[in-house]
């Protein structure tokens, strides 16, 4: 079985990941999806409320696995057997930190890092400024799978309240 994981913070899933996901999964027999849990960040969604949006747009592919982990990516990797991190590269902007990870990571334990170039359509999305966008009432809806967005407009309706 050849497998790989896609990690991020997911809060919450865009277009922009799903597209690198959707590419893992045709490369590879099984793609895990990390949500990775970094205590030091307060997310717009729990984490629980992450895997369940990632495992509703991903599970049309019929490869992909959704968990959580807390601590080091390259443990999840090594607790799974997964040789390889794939990561979308959206700029050049991207490329030092990713490098600087990837290297780390090699280090480590010898956990590859492939990277994949963002279609060009996705190529300025982050969830973080989608949340901003929508926090402002901008429409994001061609930005994140459909369940997503109705979330985020919900979530965002919540906290004003
Ligand atoms: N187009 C293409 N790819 C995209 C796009 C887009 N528009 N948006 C996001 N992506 C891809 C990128 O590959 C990105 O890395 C990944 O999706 C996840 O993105 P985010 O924003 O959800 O997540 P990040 O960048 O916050 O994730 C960082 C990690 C959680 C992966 C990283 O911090 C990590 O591995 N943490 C675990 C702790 C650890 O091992 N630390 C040591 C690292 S050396």
């Amino acid at each position: 079985m050849r497998r790989a994981v896609c990690p991020g913070s997911f809060d919450p899933i865009t277009n922009g990941h799903l597209d690198i996901i959707e590419r893992a999964s045709k490369l590879y027999d099984v793609v895990h999806v990390a949500v990775m849990i970094n205590r030091s960040k307060q997310g717009m969604f729990s984490v629980e409320e992450r895997i369940a949006l990632i495992e509703e747009t991903t599970a049309q592919y019929g490869n992909v696995v959704v968990e959580s982990h807390l601590g080091l990516l390259v443990d999840f990797c090594r607790e799974r057997d997964i040789p390889a991190i794939i990561k979308g590269l959206r700029a050049v902007s991207d490329f030092d930190y990713e490098l600087q990870m990837a290297q780390m990571n090699h280090g480590l334990t010898g956990v590859e890092t492939l990277f994949v170039p963002t279609s060009p359509t996705y190529s300025f999305l982050s969830s973080t400024l989608v949340k901003e966008v929508a926090s402002y009432g901008g429409d994001v809806s061609h930005l994140l799978p459909e369940t997503a967005h109705r979330r985020l407009v919900e979530r965002i309706a919540e906290r004003r309240a």
